[in-house]
């Protein structure tokens, strides 16, 4: 067992607030070499952020310290890691060009990408070298040779939304000459499949309220799902309500299994039952549960006949008359090592108790990713519980604090991208000439003209050859990092804009250093699900270095186009946010309330709002249940499509019309080639890749680099001890890691999550070795099928052995060489 603590919520179980963040003491601000100016008095400013809205400390003229807001139940241990960024050595600081870019061109020496040698520059001559570029590229390659899909977790804030400020320009500059992307890496799968199953895209939708849950779920079931680690984290500001209903769900004692080859924080958290399945085989356990409800008369005849279509189809493939496999518990045991009779025993369970079905998003990101939701909407209907209090299904209980009850709020809207705004462009979509699903980027930049299949259409990816990379971390994002390194060589060029020097800004041959949340204002709605404030993101120091606004690099390069004006729209920073905040005053009135004028509100810094009663009693899909003609889903039969006659049409070979057991393309069980599967999942101390760059990488990182949890039996027979460099190696790549011996990871698995970022080792390995732990050098890069085109971050088998060579310091967390 590891000397080390992994079990943050233990840790925050007893530690709140500032006490908790002071607690950690790794952070002290007397560290930095701060040339960090205040933008306000000494004293307290709140803001807002990913992690949750806190204060920022300001004393002496220096941002000194960080302490949560008030009504923050759960505040992330992240904070402090926050602070950091903004002046770690990983800061840009001034705009940077690759010195072979410079000397020359556009395309020069294209492996001199990820060197980290780089000519400083002005920014004129930087916004110059770039309004250039997307002239001279559009010029030459039409309206798709530049990619502006640019995908990324970004930072909060109605106006300083990189991604769509970036677009905005590519707008109304250049025409929307500008290929886009759809989707999004975390549900890719799920969100395509789900309008088809149940109408809507489910994995973003309100769930059955916790109230509810505590009081009238008996069986809680996270399969793949470990909210108490995940839910730290908010696209908007992070409420960290969920935490408060998963505290009184504890209270009651009730029953609650964690399926998921880790031990997760949340099954230690609940002492739940842990059921370590092989991972990617959830389908099969699912079937088999299926299976043993149907033989043993325990399924809901009633439910399926009244509120779904097409288990009828389903039903000769679940009994093997179809394909002359019988999905039983026995045959679902073999594929996935949960043992036959605890598959029956969690059918009979599941039926007599009231049961909500909760999952995460993992079982999607992976090969035929498509049918795991679908089969578990399947079972659940079998189940009969859905729309009943606290029985059913919930995609979305870990993410963004789903399942907190929503309050009669007001919603602010955002800068927009400017699509559709442009006359006379007739090959403009909405925003951008052509659009591919977000993770096939990659495959994209190496065949262009390639035809491919998405959702029942037909496209062609077009030619690209410049990319802009605004708010998104690709090398650390995107599974099969080779397949990235290889279509980066096809590029002309590559602009990024960040405030890190991430290994993607690395790879660019322009860099263009953007402002931090905290050196500029904006504003914010707090808690994606339950909208229960707005706050504002008060400016705590000048911009650091030469960082600019993206706002104003945007526009401008808008104005080397001679759209600076509809860019900016006459506005100016404080202009735009109290629109936004004026336009969502004006909801105010129809919902019954009152809020203050801009200045008030901007004054106080924050508004909250109640939260009804009838909010804290919401069912989803209860009206549906009450009366499924009059509330009919979105789907083609008005029904749960357990059978889908659209899916069925587009006739793709890898995604039938039903939820079947498709074969991954890899995976542990089936001769596979290597012994290990990988886990990829999110990090515990990180939002993906963000703040990996930051000193909070001390509390976790293992000699030096991103830990890999690995089991003792596994680790006894490779000579691993808990402290050591590991080396996990496929056929794409490898990675160097440090080993955490645990046995809260189940045999034949290893954990390393995702966000690390990628550390090219220098000469025979360079390209093939990451030196901190960049998983995505070891995943596969095809899409989840046809249908969804997700993507497979978690679908890898590994091998894993003690690293004895000279292990280099990843050079990703320096600061790249100024010429
Ligand atoms: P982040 O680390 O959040 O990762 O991938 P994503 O690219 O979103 O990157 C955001 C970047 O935006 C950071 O570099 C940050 O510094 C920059 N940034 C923040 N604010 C600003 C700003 O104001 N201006 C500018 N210009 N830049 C800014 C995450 C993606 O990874 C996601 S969402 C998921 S769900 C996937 N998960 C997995 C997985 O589970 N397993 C694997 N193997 N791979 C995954 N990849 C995906």
């Amino acid at each position: 067992m590891s000397g080390k603590d992994h079990t943050q919520i233990s840790r925050r179980g007893v530690l709140k607030g500032a006490t908790a963040l002071g607690a950690l003491g790794l952070l002290a601000p007397s560290a930095w070499v701060n040339p960090a100016r205040a933008a306000v008095a000494d004293g307290e400013v709140l803001t807002g952020s990913h992690w949750g809205a806190f204060y920022a400390k300001v004393e002496g003229g220096k941002w000194v310290d960080v302490r949560p807001w008030e009504s923050d139940p759960h505040p992330s241990h992240q904070l402090p890691g926050i602070m950091d960024s903004v002046m770690s050595p990983t800061r840009i600081q001034y705009p940077m060009v690759r010195r072979a870019f410079l000397e020359g061109g556009p395309g020069a020496a294209p492996e001199t990408r990820g060197m980290n040698d780089f000519v400083r520059v002005s920014w004129d001559d930087a916004l110059e070298l770039v309004s250039g570029e997307l002239k001279r590229v559009s010029d030459t390659y039409g309206p798709t040779g530049i990619f502006g899909g640019s995908y990324g977790w970004k930072s909060s804030g109605k106006l300083h939304n990189c991604q769509s400020l970036m677009r905005r320009m590519l707008n109304v500059g250049l025409n929307g000459s500008f290929v886009n992307a759809s989707g999004d890496y975390s549900t890719g799968a799920s969100q395509i499949i789900m309008p088809h199953v149940m109408g809507t895209l489910e994995v973003y939708e309100q769930q059955t309220v916790w109230p509810v849950v505590v009081e009238s779920t008996d069986v809680l079931v996270f399969w793949g799902a470990d909210p108490v680690r995940t839910n730290q984290i908010g696209w908007t500001v992070a409420d960290h309500d969920g935490y408060v209903g998963l505290e009184e769900f504890k209270k009651t004692g009730k029953k609650v299994i964690c399926i998921d080859p880790w031990k997760s924080h949340t099954a230690k958290f609940f002492d739940a039952e842990w059921i370590p399945i092989r991972p990617h085989t959830d389908v099969a356990m699912m079937l088999g549960i299926a299976h043993t409800l149907y033989t043993e008369e325990l399924h809901d005849v009633d439910f399926l006949d009244e509120y779904t279509s097409g288990f009828d189809k389903f039903l000769p493939y679940l009994l093997g008359e179809t394909d002359d496999t019988p999905k039983t518990a026995e045959w679902a045991s073999e594929i996935c090592e949960v043992p036959a009779e605890q598959i029956k025993e969690l059918a009979r369970l599941f039926q007599s108790n009231r049961t909500m079905l909760s999952s995460g998003w993992s079982i999607q990101r992976q090969h035929h990713g498509e049918q795991s939701h679908w089969m578990l909407v399947t079972l659940a209907s079998m189940l009969g519980q859905i729309g009943l209090p606290g029985g059913g299904f919930g995609l979305s209980y870990h993410y963004a604090n789903g399942g907190a009850p929503s309050a009669n709020s007001i919603v602010l809207p955002g800068i927009s991208d400017g699509g559709g705004a442009v006359e006379g462009a007739a090959w403009m979509t909405d925003a951008g000439a052509a659009s591919i699903p977000v993770s096939r980027v990659a495959e994209m930049i190496l065949n262009p003209g390639k035809e491919f299949n998405f959702n029942g259409k037909t496209q062609t990816f077009p030619e690209v050859k410049m990319v802009y990379w605004v708010g998104g971390n690709p090398f650390a994002h995107h599974p099969s990092t080779q397949e990235l390194i290889e279509g980066w060589k096809r590029l002309e060029t590559v602009v990024v804009q960040d405030f890190q020097w991430t290994p993607t800004a690395r790879m660019a041959d322009i860099v263009l250093p953007a402002t931090s949340s905290y050196e500029r204002n904006d504003i914010e709605n707090v808690g994606d699900y339950s909208a229960r404030a707005i706050v504002a993101m008060k400016q705590v120091i000048e911009p650091m270095y030469e960082a600019r606004n993206d706002f104003d690099i945007f526009a401008d390069l808008s104005e080397k186009f001679g759209a600076r004006d509809k860019f900016t729209e006459g506005k100016d920073e404080m202009a735009w946010i109290k629109g936004f905040y004026e336009s969502a005053a004006e909801q105010a009135p129809a919902r019954g309330i009152e809020v203050p004028g801009f200045d008030d509100f901007w004054e106080a810094g924050v508004i909250e709002f109640e939260i009804p009663e009838a909010n804290k009693q919401f069912v989803r899909y209860a009206d549906f249940r009450e009366d499924p003609l009059l509330e009919p889903l979105g789907t083609p039969s008005g029904l749960i499509e357990i059978f889908s006659r659209n899916i069925e049409k587009m006739g793709y070979d890898d995604c039938p019309p039903h939820p079947m057991w498709m074969e991954p393309i890899e995976r542990l069980g089936t001769g596979s080639k290597f012994p290990f599967h990988l886990d990829t999942a999110h990090p515990d101390s990180r939002l993906h890749s963000q703040l990996n760059g930051t000193k909070l990488r001390e509390t976790y990182a293992v000699a030096g680099r991103e830990p890999c949890l690995i089991n003792p039996v596994d680790a006894e027979s490779r000579g691993i001890a808990d402290g050591d460099i590991v080396r996990v190696f496929n056929d794409r790549g490898a990675i160097l890691a440090g080993a955490i011996v645990t046995d809260e990871i189940r045999p034949n698995v290893i954990r390393i999550s995702e966000g690390g970022w990628y550390s090219p080792a220098a000469g025979a390995e360079a390209g093939t070795l990451c030196e901190y732990g960049d998983v995505n050098m070891l995943t596969v890069g095809i899409g989840t099928s046809s249908l969804a085109q997700g993507n497979c971050g978690h679908t890898a088998v590994v091998d894993v052995e003690k690293f004895t060579g000279e292990a280099g310091d990843p050079v990703v967390f320096t600061t790249p060489a100024e010429g």
